[in-house]
């Protein structure tokens, strides 16, 4: 049905191309070739006839806000703008559980499906506050989809509290956890995570976590944080830690490529790339992950004009409205410093882009 592109390229792009074609799986050297040497446009046009055969002209969104318990962290991330060091505290914010009731109270009535819950690793902050905190949501609005804590806050909590990453998982799982975000992965190298994150836990773990989450019943995202020190090799030995698992679990609903900001923070001095490079980024993601079904460009993070233009370089997924609810972004110098779009907006940006906007749930059924 699909037909090859003919578009003059070398003879080794052309074999994934043929590859992809008959089905097969591209492995860790396409994957660096078509970084390195393959036109954005070509891998562009590859990726989006890809995202087309499995998902058609569907732009997935939802309604969702987010709760950021705390800024204060133990660790110090040199990417990180968001963040204060606990002896540092006061100049960061720390919610009660009863404050952030009052925030999920407030979109009583609003047709909202899920709350995205992540923060900083406050050192007081423990399992049984956010099991607490996650029953409290639920008693009040039970049907509200609770996303809640990177690998990084999970390993911090129950290492804390003594449990096997089951035994905690499973606490949470029963106080009405739903879904893990996909954040800490960073990247799984073991020199580039030691040098831009090196005391949070280590790329062993937060794969350790995310299979565990997904034997548990519990499905979870995936990220990468891309353009800063790493090289290609680097993404596509992230990628392929991650398809691995996937292979194993398919517990993965979305791999979410998060690009590196470079205001407030550690790493300033290191440029950011251009959207031409987010957009390659995306379109080898599509072709490379085939196991994960969707691809997701994090709106408030890249801007609402880039993602528009992902849409035609492989993702097919924009989160959500978002209702200006998170800060991490806007501070690490993202276009969107109050992140917030209506339906009305995102079914615009879809449809400029020959897309049609379709509300999902946080498990991508259809709303
Ligand atoms: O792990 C922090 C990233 C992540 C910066 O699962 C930065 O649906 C770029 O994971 N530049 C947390 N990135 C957020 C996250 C996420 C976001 C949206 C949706 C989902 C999901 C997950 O934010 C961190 C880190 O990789 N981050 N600082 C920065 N300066
Ligand atoms: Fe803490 Fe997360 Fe920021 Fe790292 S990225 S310093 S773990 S809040």
């Amino acid at each position: 049905m699909y037909e090859a592109i003919d578009s003059g390229v070398s003879a080794e792009l052309q074999a994934i191309d043929d590859k992809i074609l008959e089905g097969g799986r591209l492995d860790g050297d396409d994957a660096l070739l078509m970084y390195e040497n393959a036109s954005p446009a070509w891998v562009g046009m590859l990726a989006h006839r890809e995202k087309i055969r499995r998902h058609g002209e569907r732009v997935f969104y939802n309604r969702n806000f987010h709760i950021e318990p705390t800024n204060v962290c133990v660790f110090a991330c040199s990417f990180c703008s968001y963040s204060r060091l606990y002896k540092h505290r006061e100049e960061g914010w720390e919610l009660s559980r009863e404050e952030m009731l009052n925030l999920v109270k407030a979109y009583d009535g609003k047709p909202v499906t899920e709350v995205h819950i992540v923060g900083g690793v406050h050192p007081r902050l423990d399992l049984e506050f956010f099991c607490g905190l996650i029953r409290d949501i639920r008693k009040h609005r039970p049907g509200l989809h609770v996303k809640a804590f990177t690998a990084v806050e999970l390993e911090y909590m129950i290492r804390k509290a003594g449990l096997s990453w089951k035994e905690g998982l499973k606490r949470l799982k029963d106080s009405g956890l739903d879904s893990l975000p996909g954040g800490g992965a960073e990247i799984f190298d073991p020199v580039v995570r030691d040098e831009i994150c090196g005391d949070k836990c280590t790329s062993e773990q937060w794969l350790e976590i995310h299979g565990t989450a997904h034997d548990l019943g519990i499905p979870s995202n995936a990220t990468m944080l891309y353009g800063h020190i790493e090289t290609y090799t680097h993404r596509v030995d992230h990628m392929n830690r991650l398809r691995d698992l996937q292979d194993r679990t398919g517990g993965f609903n979305a791999f979410i490529p998060l690009k590196f900001r470079n205001r407030n923070n550690d790493m300033s001095d290191v440029a950011e790339v251009t959207v031409i490079e987010d957009l390659k980024n995306y379109a080898v993601a599509r072709l490379f992950m085939d196991n994960i079904p969707h691809i997701k460009a994090y709106w408030p993070m890249i801007g609402k004009q880039t993602a528009q233009l992902a849409l035609g370089w492989g993702v097919d997924d924009l989160d959500g409205t978002i209702d200006d609810s998170t800060k991490i972004y806007s501070m690490a110098g993202a276009e969107e410093q109050h992140p917030a779009m209506t339906t009305e907006e995102i079914s615009l940006l879809a449809r400029q882009s020959r897309g049609e906007a379709m509300e999902r749930d946080s498990l991508y059924r259809l709303v």
